[in-house]
């Protein structure tokens, strides 16, 4: 009884979160959060099919993982460049038939949307002569293609993620 009257109603009230002004503070705090957070999730839902036209169009990435010499392009051997996009790699000589390096390539590797365009190149100090070229898309996995022109040949395998 003594300790009651000292304290007061209001002093015990607000020092007593557990009472029943608390909890019901509480359940209103967690009800608008949740119903905020519902807002948001049902925004992004409803704004979800303009991303998802962007995420089509990803962002893909495109790791020339081994080249192999088939048949040179010059009788002294080839300084081979590859071209990803507008990004040159390179070059690396191949001076045997065959000759299939990977890991001494380092791994060119290039991001893209869409497609991307890839050329093989063989320098002679400023010029060059494209051995041949493609244009892939966003095709996943491993791809072998063969590069060749009248007289030389290389195999390139690429992967796309
Ligand atoms: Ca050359």
């Amino acid at each position: 009884m003594k300790t009651i009257s000292t304290q007061g109603p209001a002093t015990q009230q607000a020092g007593r979160p557990g009472g029943i002004r608390g909890r019901l503070i509480r359940t209103g705090a967690v009800l608008a959060f949740a119903a905020a957070a519902v807002g948001l999730t049902g925004g992004a839902a409803q704004a979800a099919p303009a991303p998802a036209g962007v995420g089509a169009a990803n962002v893909c990435t495109l790791e020339v993982l081994s080249l192999t010499s088939r048949d040179l392009q010059e009788t002294g051997g080839d300084e081979i460049k590859i071209k990803l996009a507008e990004t040159k790699f390179g070059p690396w000589t191949f001076s045997v038939v065959p000759w299939e390096r990977n890991a001494s390539l380092n791994s060119p590797t290039k991001a893209f949307t869409g497609t991307i365009d890839v050329a093989l190149r063989e320098f002679d100090g400023v010029t060059y002569t494209t051995i041949d070229s493609f244009v892939t898309g966003y095709s996943l996995g491993v791809h072998d293609v063969v590069l060749d022109n009248s007289n030389t040949i290389y195999e390139m395998s690429y992967e796309i993620t």
